[in-house]
């Protein structure tokens, strides 16, 4: 192992845990990745030393959380490169952006009759709030289909694209196939429809740089846990212009300007989206991780991820009986397979016994799992401290299922 990747692994204390007797093998970085001491320690600094509510309190703590709290928007700023703080607004995670996203962007721009674009390779997440905006506007879903390796049918997008479409939502990475899909041209296409465009960052925002100007995307939704950082916390990036034009969700404290009983009056952003006591101790942690991304560095995180995925991936074809899911061109850090006649759930258990951690089952993505006649997948995904030597040992509890099941 080099000596730059032994330095990554030092640094996360669950990755010497060991499991059922064996050392953990964690190969389910797409559900959440493993937390870096700077992310713990700044927890644990934060409730010793600095608990307080924040935007709230004239006492010291909270004058202080409210500066770290407001530092810590400006450090995603810098890393989306979005062109104002506001435009970055904390959520619990990716699930609440896109409902955030359905509910105002919807209450503001979608009416009966228009169009909004999925694809058929979405995760839940980004599925079932824009079907039930549809339901509740009148609003039809069109969806752009797959072909058989997992990549966008980009033809047929350009067909979808039409002067009714009022938003187009894809992943920017498939949580399941692990395509990395063509969001420039998507964003671009969308936009010479007239389209506004939402990006799904859930399984990109670790594992390649997200600069939001470069991209024109009109929003991008992502999870910090997913990106060595703490639960709870995720961000809606928006274009100021259409944050300000969409009412607020939530409704509360924190939120207002002026409360009668006759009549409210909202906050400026990004508080207006920003109901209620937020994570505090989150978002301060969340700086740590992405500090963690930045030394580590893009270049190695795609070269260590690139090198898994095509390990990983030589190594299984080589098993009888197993078979990809999902071969695109352009991959993140996701292997998904199946093994002939065995339950994924069966398998995942059996590795589980080996120490390996994989995810089973439908990965929340039905609609891509019936695309392709199945009911799940075993899921391998990687982080950048994952080694081959961990892929060694998922190959061999896979032969032991093999032979189990033989
Ligand atoms: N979008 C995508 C593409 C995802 O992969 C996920 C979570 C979400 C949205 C929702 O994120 P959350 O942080 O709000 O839950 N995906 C997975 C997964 O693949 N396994 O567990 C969670």
């Amino acid at each position: 192992m080099n000596e730059k990747l032994q330095k990554i692994r030092q640094q996360f204390p669950i990755l010497n845990c060991e499991v059922n007797g064996k050392p953990l093998v964690y190969l389910d970085n797409a559900a959440t990745t493993q937390k870096p001491q700077s992310v713990i320690d700044r927890i644990t600094r934060y409730y010793m030393q600095e608990n307080s509510n924040v935007h709230r309190g004239l006492h010291h703590l909270s004058q202080m959380g409210t500066a770290a709290f407001e530092e810590s928007r400006r450090a995603f700023q810098k890393f989306l490169n979005s062109e104002l703080p506001e435009e970055v607004i904390f959520t619990k995670g990716t699930t609440e952006s896109i409902n955030l996203l359905a509910f105002s962007f919807g209450a503001a721009f979608i009416h009966e009759g228009d169009e909004i674009i999925i694809s058929v390779m979405e995760h839940h997440a980004n599925i079932v709030p824009w079907q039930q905006l549809c339901g509740r506007t009148g609003a039809v879903l069109k969806v752009v289909p797959v072909n058989d390796v997992g990549e966008l049918e980009m033809e047929e997008y350009k067909k979808l694209l039409g002067p009714k479409v009022k938003l187009v939502s894809i992943a920017h990475v498939s949580n399941t196939l692990g395509t990395v899909n063509p969001v420039a041209e998507i964003v671009r296409l969308g936009h010479e429809a007239g389209a506004r465009v939402h990006l799904d960052g859930a399984q990109a925002a670790a594992h390649v740089p997200v600069d939001v100007r470069a991209l024109d995307v009109d929003f991008y939704s992502l999870s910090v846990h997913k990106m060595y950082g703490p639960m709870g916390v995720g961000i809606l990036y928006g274009k100021a212009d259409l944050l300000n034009a969409m009412p607020p969700w939530q409704t509360g404290g924190e939120m207002i300007n002026k409360v009668t009983f006759e009549k409210t009056t909202f906050a400026d952003l990004p508080y207006k989206f920003e109901t209620g006591t937020p994570d505090v101790a989150g978002v301060l942690a969340s700086v740590p991780a992405l500090e963690f991304l930045q030394d580590v560095g893009w270049d190695f995180i795609a070269e260590r991820e690139h090198a898994l995925v095509k390990y990983a991936t030589e190594k299984l074809a080589q098993v009888d009986g197993v078979s990809l899911v999902g071969t695109a061109k352009e991959k993140g850090g996701v292997v998904s397979f199946n093994i002939d006649g065995v339950h994924s759930a069966d398998a995942a258990t059996i590795f589980d016994h080996f120490g390996v951690a994989v995810r089973s089952g439908h990965h929340c993505a039905q609609p891509i799992m019936a695309r392709y006649g199945i009911t799940g997948t075993l899921r391998a995904s990687f982080a950048v401290y994952n080694t081959e030597e961990e892929i060694d040992v998922l190959v061999k509890a896979i032969e032991k299922t093999v032979q189990m099941f033989g």
